[in-house]
């Protein structure tokens, strides 16, 4: 499948044509409306599956265990590391970010990074990483990546089939949009309590920053790459949120990788994303991504208290 796009990186046009030629697979599930009911199983992190996990980690797995540039499959759906080959990268997803939303036409997508060298679940930190981004499964079939140092918007034209991927030259985008979901906030931290209510300030005529929530990441992130923002899936003082919801190794990781592309920042309150230590493969962490000055204030406000 032939999608019009080089990469800076060495060996690595495999993997891409293997992650686009999956999402294609997907895609075309989801335009049969297919794949979206509960299955009967959960993942590794006790998540309730719908179908359309399993098809999509499937479809991943077919598709880079061909190449044999990859090394190891990483997925939210799998327990492990799967080893393919003794190639030099390695490919972590999650397959279908999103799923409940999917369930009532919110987009989905897939959430991927790859690595070079990585053998253990400590290798994929974010000093390590090449490559990172998202496909989204929307009105059309897109995908936002940052290969290298560079970004790219790719977009598949559902009349010809062929795939359209072009650099994405500017820096992110400045807005006063938060994407956060305020569920827990009766339990979130006092700083960030702090932090939220003087962004939703309307007292003297102060225009309170917009706040969405698609409840599917890629969506939130497209938001973001096109209109800029913040997105925030902070830890709470409640059972299971402790860390946040977010994977650290298949979903902040790349997000901020692209986002950090683009010009853009990233923190778990403290340190920048791409400067954690990978424990599990599974961890979760707190999660901030956005433009700089936004995470800037935010560890300011953590920082005071
Ligand atoms: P699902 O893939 O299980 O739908 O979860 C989506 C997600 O991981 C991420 O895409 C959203 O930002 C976040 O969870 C939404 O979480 P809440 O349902 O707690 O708002």
């Amino acid at each position: 499948m032939a999608i019009g796009f080089k990469s800076q990186l060495e060996n690595m046009d495999g993997i891409y044509s293997a992650l686009f030629t999956a999402a294609e697979t997907i895609y075309a599930v989801l335009q049969k409306g297919e794949g979206l009911k509960f299955a009967t199983s959960s993942n590794e992190s006790g998540d309730d599956q719908i179908e359309l996990d399993v098809i999509a980690d499937n479809a991943f797995y077919d598709t880079l265990s061909q190449d044999p540039n990859v090394r190891y499959v990483v997925s939210e759906e799998r327990p492990d590391m799967n080893k393919v080959s003794d190639g030099p990268y390695s490919v972590a997803l999650d397959p279908i970010d999103g799923s409940k939303s999917a369930l009532i036409g919110i987009p989905c997508g897939a959430i991927f990074g790859i690595w070079k060298d990585a053998d253990s679940a400590a290798d994929f930190h974010g000093g390590n990483i090449l490559a990172g981004g998202f496909f989204v499964f929307g009105m059309t079939l897109e995908v936002y990546f940052a290969d290298g140092g560079k970004v790219y918007k790719g977009q598949k034209d559902p009349l010809t089939g062929t795939w359209t991927v072009l650099p994405i030259a500017d820096p992110m985008p400045s807005a006063d949009i938060i994407a956060i979901n305020g569920q827990m906030q009766k339990v979130w931290d006092k700083w960030l309590q702090d932090y939220i209510n003087d962004a939703v300030d309307a007292t003297d005529g102060k225009k309170p920053h917009n706040m969405r929530w698609f409840a599917s990441m890629v969506s939130d992130m497209k938001r973001m790459v096109l209109q800029g923002g913040l997105f925030a899936y902070p830890s709470a003082n409640f059972k299971g949120y402790e860390s946040g919801k977010l994977r650290l190794v298949y979903e902040a990781i790349p997000m901020a990788f692209l986002i950090h592309a683009m010009g853009g920042s990233s923190t778990n309150g403290d340190t920048c994303i791409l400067d954690l230590p990978v424990e599990k493969l599974h961890q979760k962490v707190p999660v901030f991504i956005g433009d700089k000055a936004k995470i800037e204030a935010l560890e300011a406000y953590k920082k005071k208290g």
